[in-house]
Formats: C-alpha cells, structure tokens, sequence
C-alpha cells in the first residue's frame, strides 16, 4: 500500500466512507480526504434531519443567528469574515489548457500551475474539520438538460446554501451514479460529473483563488466562504464550465432569468434575459403587473432569477431550464415597491447574508422600510457614520418555490420555449429604453456591445462603466470571440430564433433621477417585445435597430413627463457613432478569433450610422 492509499484507508476507517456505487467519486473523493486531511467525511443526502443537525451545529458555533421566529419562521442570519463581502473576478482564473482558449476576457493560468498552487493551499487545509461531499443537480432531476456535480467542501455554511440553491442529495447522487454506470457499459469515462473542491482556509484574501478547469470539469475554490465564489454550482459550475460545455454540445449557458407573461387570453411567452449583477433581474423575473394590466387578467410567472440553460428543441425553437432551486437575492434595495413578489419569499425558512438587525431580531437593509436597525452587518451597534447598515452585496437564500410567482414549468424537464432574448445593461445616458436588433446577427453584436456599471455583487470599483458582453463577463468560461462565434452558429436552417431586443431601465435626465419607472412598469415593455415577436406592434426603423414610438407602447395609467419619454426613445445618432468606435476597438482586441460576421455586422452599422 502506498502512503496516499494508506491515508485513504485511515480516513474510511474513520469515517465509514466510502458511500457511493461509483468508483470514480469514491476515488475523488478519497484522493481530496488525503490531501486534505479532514478529521471527518460527511456524504450529504440533502434531508430536513441533516439539514436541522447542520442548522443546530452553526447556531452552536455562531456561524448562524436565529431570526426573530415570529416575524421571520426558520431563518438566519450569516455574517461573513468582513473581507469576504463578493465575487473576485480578479482571483477568478480559467486555466485552460491553450491560454487563447480562455481569451482576453478571462485571468489565466496554466492548469499544472494552477493545480500546484491550489493543491498547496489544500494541503491538510481541513485539519479539525468536516468535509462534506454534496452532490447536487442543476435543473429539474429528470430533465436532459440538467447536469449533474458534486462539490467537496469544509463549510456547512455552503452545505445549508447549496441545499436551498441546487436539487442536493440523495436523488443527486442517483442520477450520478446511474449515468455513471450506463458510462461504464458503453466503455465510456464515468467522471462526467462536475468536480468541485471548495474550503474556506483562512478566509485570507491573500490566499484566495478560485480556479476553472474546463476540460477536466474541476473548479477548485480556497479561502472565501461567500456566495459565488463558495457556492460551486453557481457561477462556477453552472456558467463558467456549462458555457465551455454548452459550446461543445450545442447549447448555450446564459446569465439569465426567464419569466412567464401570460396575457388575458391565458397565453403564456417565455422570456430569457440578460442583465449584469445586481441590475434587477430578480426585479424582473418577479414582476407585479402595473394595475391597469392587473385588472385586465396579465400575469407573471416566475422560471429563474439567475441563470438559463437553452438547447435547441427538435421544432427549431429554444428551450430553457433554470439549473437553480433557489434564489441568492440581492438585499438592499428590495422592499414592497421593488419587488413585493421577492419580499413574501423572504419572510420564512431564508438564509440571510450580511443583513443588517433590528433590535427584535428581524433581518433589515437600506430600501426596506424606514425602521432604524440595531445592528449593522458586521454585528456592530449601527451607527450611520460608518456607512450603510447592510452590507451593499448582503444576500438572501431562498428556495424558489416560496416565491408566490413561481411556476411549476420550471420543473418541466424539456424546459420553456423562450420568445423573446432580451439584454440589458445599467447605462446612464445614450441607450434608449427598449430597442429591437434587426435579426439574429444583428442580435448577437447588440449582446456583444452590451456595458454596464459595475455594482457591488464584485469586489472592485462600483459605478465604472465597463463592456459586459450579454452579462458574461464575469462568467464566460472560455474566449469571447469563440462565445460570439458560438451564439451565431444558432442561425441556420431549421432554426427558429426568438428576436433579440436590448432594454435600459437606468438612463437618467439631466438632474440625475432616473428617467423611467421600472419595476412593474417594466411589463409595458416586455408586452411591446412580445408583440414585436409575433410581429404585431409597431416600430421605426433606425441603424442600432427597431425603437418603439410613443403610440407603440401600451402608457395608459402611467404618469410620465412627455419630455422623459422622448429621451427614453429617441436615438442619438452622434452618441451612437462615438459608441460604434469604441465597440469597435473591442472587438479588435480579440484580434483574428473574433468572427468576420460580427465584424461585418458592425461595419453594416457604422455606415448606416453614417461617418
Ligand atoms: C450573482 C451575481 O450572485 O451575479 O448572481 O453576482
Ligand atoms: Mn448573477
């Protein structure tokens, strides 16, 4: 026996794992308990008895508070090392094996390097504690388009996250094995589930990466314990390495949500949209219609906030499956007028992240209501002059089907048929309120053109104006330039491809207030959009694409000033030319890789635009 394989059999004999039919996870994970050394293995089976006794351990050990039970039933509240507040895109790496196949867009590393450096930081990194085995699944369990991971890791804050966040446990760890085994039969590698090797060390910013290998589907995660960068099925998993494996098979990985609208009729359209952090997509998968379209039977359902899953189906049409179970929400900010839908999901079994508290115990934050809190984040008597009382990136876990929106299409193993592609950044000036590209080309270079300001879901400076491709840059787990190649390999014969629109919410007048209402209002765009997929409202016809008029949206009952709406429509020709230069230098940092049809599309627009 070697030394590995003796350690190996000290921790089983420990611990009584193994517990798994398959010899590839029983061999991944025992090759990560020698490395690093937990002093237990716990397989997770995702049950309410598991999940109580992990609930108990971090109240014990102050990794939970308990909510006020009243007001809020079965929640908590985590308040994260204060170092450990968001994203790191900067300490986010995918090490491919050809570095261009990364692209500019991503920190890179060579995968030995990569592995050396993180199986350093492994090394006996669980020393005292327990290390827990979570298969999960992301999308409806007997869904085709779901795919399967398992994440190893040493936090039980993680564990209770990834319980709300992803189908965890038991029937998880069934469909890995089963297709394990139909693998095996067919003489085929069995390891085809995701690898995810995640501990929070010491919660050191120095001694933080998180680290993509998209050809050995492995993420390893060290010394953060927040959100995406802990929760592996997320942003790793279910962006960063489906994007790369989306890119193989077929399909396409997107940072998504994707709402219901069911009009009078009962007819209900499915929309996926693109939005960067923090921007409001759980606004808007939640919506509440505006009360006129209330009273007239509109509806909205809710399918996923986050993230979409899209695979051609066999009419041509585009599919998508939401790969989460939960919500892990933004916080400040929502409140009975941003999003009352978000608010009574909230109220009971929720993990709340870097809230701020009232001196009863209820989770509180900026945009609330107007209580003063007791406590701020940090656990501090809240004090105004030390800044806000939440933290800017303070969350909520939430499962999704509390959601009075929720739909049970969301666990429709063949997923929705999508009618409209929408994309949206947070631009203050020039980018009209809605617009519609001409065609799928056209769509896929509008995505590609997509900034935004950057918000506190990441660590960095907020408020930056940035280019954000279709909201991917964060998360794109492989070049741009062969990700835009990608989107357009869509359009061919037998395809058919919802039309792309690109909306603004956040443009603002001259006194710096924002110029429209958003939130439910929003829907008097989304009814627009759909109307336009079905080739009925009208438009007129400008170089970046097809803008409403005025008599094209459907305003009654909206208080708007007529000159906030000529600017939300109008198209600023000048600023549109200087902003074609400047996503034309963008394009050419991808140098050769970038396709000539996105190209020869942005050259189609700056001559209608005009020199
Ligand atoms: C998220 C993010 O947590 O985009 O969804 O940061
Ligand atoms: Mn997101």
């Amino acid at each position: 026996m070697n030394a590995l394989s003796k350690e190996v059999a000290e921790v089983t004999r420990k611990t009584g794992a193994p517990a798994t039919t398959l010899p590839a996870l029983e061999a991944w994970v025992a090759e990560v308990a020698a490395l690093t050394q937990p002093d237990a293995i716990h397989w997770c089976d995702g049950s309410d008895e598991e999940n109580e006794a992990l609930i108990a351990k971090m109240l014990t050990d102050g990794t939970l508070l308990k909510l006020n039970e009243r007001t809020h039933p079965g929640s908590y509240l985590h308040r994260s090392h204060p170092d450990d507040v968001a994203r790191v895109e900067h300490l986010t790496f995918v090490c491919s094996r050809n570095r261009d196949d990364a692209g500019p867009n991503n920190p890179w590393m060579a995968p030995d390097e990569a592995h050396a450096k993180m199986d350093a930081l492994f090394d006996g990194c669980m020393r005292g504690r327990t290390m827990y085995v979570i298969p999960y699944c992301m999308g409806p369990i007997d869904s085709p388009l779901a795919r399967c991971g398992v994440e190893i890791t040493d936090s039980p804050y993680v564990v209770a996250n990834m319980r709300i966040m992803t189908r965890m446990g038991a029937a998880a760890l069934a469909r890995i094995e089963r297709e394990g085994t139909e693998r095996a039969a067919r003489g085929e590698r069995t390891d085809t589930f995701v690898k995810g090797l995640h501990s929070t060390g010491e919660l050191d910013p120095n001694r933080r990466f998180i680290m993509h290998f998209p050809e050995a589907l492995t993420i390893k995660s060290y010394g953060s314990g927040y959100g995406g960068n802990a929760l592996l099925g997320k942003k790793c998993h279910a962006l960063r390495i489906a994007s790369w494996q989306a890119r193989e098979e077929g399909w396409l990985a997107e940072h998504m949500l994707i709402v219901g609208i069911e009009n009078p009729k009962g007819e209900t359209r499915y929309i996926a949209a693109a939005f960067p952090s923090a921007c409001g997509k759980t606004n808007l998968a939640m919506l509440i219609p505006p009360e006129g379209y209330r009273r007239d039977g509109w509806k909205v359902w809710t399918v996923g906030d986050d993230i979409c899953w899209m695979r051609p189906g066999a009419d041509g049409r585009l599919y998508a499956i939401n790969p989460e179970a939960g919500f892990f929400g933004v916080a400040p900010g929502t409140s009975s007028k941003s999003n009352p839908n978000a608010l009574a999901t909230i109220q009971r079994n929720t993990i709340f992240t870097n809230v701020a508290l009232t001196a009863d115990g209820q989770p509180w934050w900026e945009g609330l209501d107007d209580r003063v809190p007791a406590f701020d984040w940090r656990g501090n008597a809240y004090d105004s002059s030390n800044g806000p009382a939440a933290h800017p990136n303070a969350r909520f876990t939430v499962s999704a089907r509390q959601c009075p929106s929720w739909t049970p299409a969301a666990e429709n193993p063949q997923g929705v048929p999508i009618s409209a592609i929408v994309f949206g950044g947070r631009r203050a000036s020039l980018v009209p309120l809605v617009f519609q590209a001409r065609d799928w080309r056209h769509g896929v270079l509008v995505g590609a053109a997509m900034g935004s300001e950057t918000t506190a879901a990441a660590t960095g400076q907020v408020g930056v104006m940035r280019r954000d491709p279709m909201a991917m840059k964060p998360f794109c787990g492989y070049n741009f330039a062969d990700y835009f190649a990608h989107w357009l390999s869509f359009d061919r014969p037998g395809m058919k491809l919802p039309p792309i629109f690109h909306v603004n919410w956040f443009r603002k007048g001259a006194d710096g207030r924002f110029l429209w209402p958003g939130f439910g209002e929003n829907l008097r765009v989304l009814e627009w959009i759909l109307d336009r997929a079905e080739g009925r409202a009208g438009a007129v016809e400008t170089p970046i694409g097809h803008l409403p008029r005025a008599d094209d949206l459907n305003l009654d009952g909206l208080d708007l000033d007529g000159a906030a709406l000529q600017t939300l429509l109008t198209f600023d020709r000048d600023g549109w030319r200087a902003e074609f230069d400047s996503l034309g230098a963008y394009l050419d940092e991808f140098g050769a890789r970038m396709p000539q049809a996105l190209k020869d599309e942005h050259g189609r627009v700056v001559s209608a635009l005009g020199g």
